[in-house]
């Protein structure tokens, strides 16, 4: 039986909590890589000793060596820094630009089979330049940021009805940006559309806290952005690719004709499996909808060719 094997390249916050999610689910052996020295190994070993007690089979590696990499079936691009109060996603894309182009020529030659999950932020961004990095098929490298957008927008749902979250479902569209699309015709409760259960009025308030997610926990943090979120919603993903599990899911897709766009990375509902992105779903969207989408997808073409230009 092959025992699949997992490199979460950035060893921080998100690299951590998704190796410790990862660990959870039993998906595999994990490793931890990071250029800084020690803190990979001591994470990696600090969550390998609790599996006697939270009852976990995983071996679980921390190294600044990419030689540990070898082979890996899934690889997670974490590496960068993240955003502090005041700093948009965007501020961040010319340091994260150099490190995740680096990271994914490295994954290229040390794990050239491995489907590569992007986490990096600005998202879109950096999903499009890992597979151009990278050279590999665009179905093999997809970005996170949908799983973690739906999650937040499931969570307001099921606040606001004072209901189970397990009964929510939903999807948010386009980059992963403040322009994202929280598609509220598309949220259920228990298989009931919420616009039966909630006034306009809340709907709009909670599509908006959804938007800012991300920037109400920096607010909050400081120092940092979200990680156990992100973190869990990573693993959701690295699942539905190592169990083939063709879920559908909201994920960073290559976009390729679809919702009219093309050589570009937004976030859309795809079926995922061994192969990465199995297909992109195409559903209906009104006019409203389909512009707030094409908006989100126009904000990612601007960074991007701020990008090439400099
Ligand atoms: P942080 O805790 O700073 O961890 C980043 C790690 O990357 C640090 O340990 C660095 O040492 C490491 N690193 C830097 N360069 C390299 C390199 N070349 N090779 C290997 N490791 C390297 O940040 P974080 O974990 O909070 O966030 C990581 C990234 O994820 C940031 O860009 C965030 O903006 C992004 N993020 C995205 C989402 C999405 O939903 C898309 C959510 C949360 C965070």
């Amino acid at each position: 039986m092959h025992r699949s094997k997992i490199t979460v390249v950035g060893s921080g916050n998100v690299g951590a909590t998704t190796a410790h999610w990862v660990a959870v689910k039993e998906l595999g052996d994990v490793v931890l890589l990071d250029v800084v020295e020690g803190m990979p190994q001591g994470k990696a070993l600090d969550l390998m000793e609790a599996a006697p007690v939270a009852g976990f089979d995983c071996r679980i590696t921390g190294t600044n060596n990419w030689e540990d990499a070898a082979d890996s079936d899934v690889v997670v691009i974490t590496a960068g820094i993240a955003r502090r109060p005041g700093m948009s996603r965007e501020d961040l894309v010319q340091i994260n630009a150099r490190i995740v182009g680096e990271v994914a020529k490295q994954v290229a030659r040390f794990a050239p089979a491995a489907i590569v999950i992007v986490v990096t932020n600005p998202l879109d961004v950096m999903t499009y330049l890992a597979y151009q990095a990278s050279g590999f098929a665009p179905h093999r490298v997809i970005g996170m940021s949908g799983v973690l957008d739906t999650t937040r927008l499931r969570t307001f749902i099921a606040l606001e009805l004072g209901i189970s979250f397990e009964d929510v479902t939903a999807l948010v569209l386009g980059g992963h940006g403040d322009q994202m699309v929280p598609l509220m015709r598309y949220a259920y409760a228990g298989g009931i559309p919420v616009s039966q259960l909630i006034p306009p009025e809340r709907l709009e308030a909670i599509a908006h806290r959804t938007r800012y997610g991300g920037g109400e926990i920096v607010e909050l943090l400081k120092t940092g952005s979200a990680y156990y979120a992100p973190g869990a919603s990573v693993a959701v993903m690295v699942e539905a690719i190592l169990r083939d599990k063709r879920r559908i899911l909201p994920v960073a897709a290559y976009l390729n004709g679809e919702y009219g766009e093309s050589d570009v990375y937004a976030g859309v509902p795809a079926i995922i499996g061994s192969n990465g992105v199995e297909k992109v779903l195409e559903i209906d969207l009104e006019a409203a909808e389909l512009a707030a989408f094409k908006a989100s997808v126009a904000a990612v073409r601007e960074t991007l060719a701020k990008l090439k230009s400099n």
